[in-house]
């Protein structure tokens, strides 16, 4: 019997090594869930993620990087999980840091790219139908004052998984 004992917790040692090896190389060596830079229509949009959702917070937001071969504005932005979605910026008002909607849109400079990360310009993803859960997609549309029209599949990362 305490062989028995003995050998059921090595057993057991060993699967949850072997479970937390395949976080590990998940989350650093390969990404099943990672997003693949698409180029269509003179831009190329790579590093796109949004943040899962913490607790029941009702928003999120996304993140990623244009870059166009003309100058242009992407002027709108829209998903099927969220109820509202705007492009916003953060500003320091009085030295308290707030964010808003981006009046007009984001200006694309040609051939440069416009970084969207955490702490600058972002993607608002207002009242969440569902919670946001890291390894999910959502669907995201951009849309440029030129008239183009991208749609993408983006991968859902958690805080301590995502690349600024
Ligand atoms: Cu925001």
């Amino acid at each position: 019997m305490h062989k028995l004992f003995t050998g059921l917790c090595v057993t057991l040692l060993s699967i949850q090594s072997v479970a937390m090896d395949k976080d590990h190389y998940k989350s650093h060596h390969y990404r099943s869930n990672s997003f693949v830079t698409v180029e269509v229509e003179g831009l190329v949009l790579s590093n796109f993620q949004a943040r899962s959702s913490i607790g029941q917070m009702k928003n999120s937001s996304a993140y990623g990087e244009i870059q166009s071969n003309t100058t242009d504005r992407l002027i709108q932005a829209s998903s099927s999980v969220a109820a509202v979605v705007e492009v916003h910026e953060h500003i320091n008002d009085h030295g308290i840091i707030r964010m808003r909607k981006v009046e007009g849109g984001l200006a694309l400079e040609a051939n440069q790219s416009m970084i969207m990360k955490p702490g600058g310009y972002h993607i608002m993803l207002i009242s969440l139908h569902k919670p946001l859960k890291a390894g999910d997609t959502m669907d995201l549309s951009l849309k440029f004052e030129s008239g183009k029209l991208i749609g993408l599949s983006i991968p859902v990362v958690s805080v301590k998984n995502m690349h600024h």
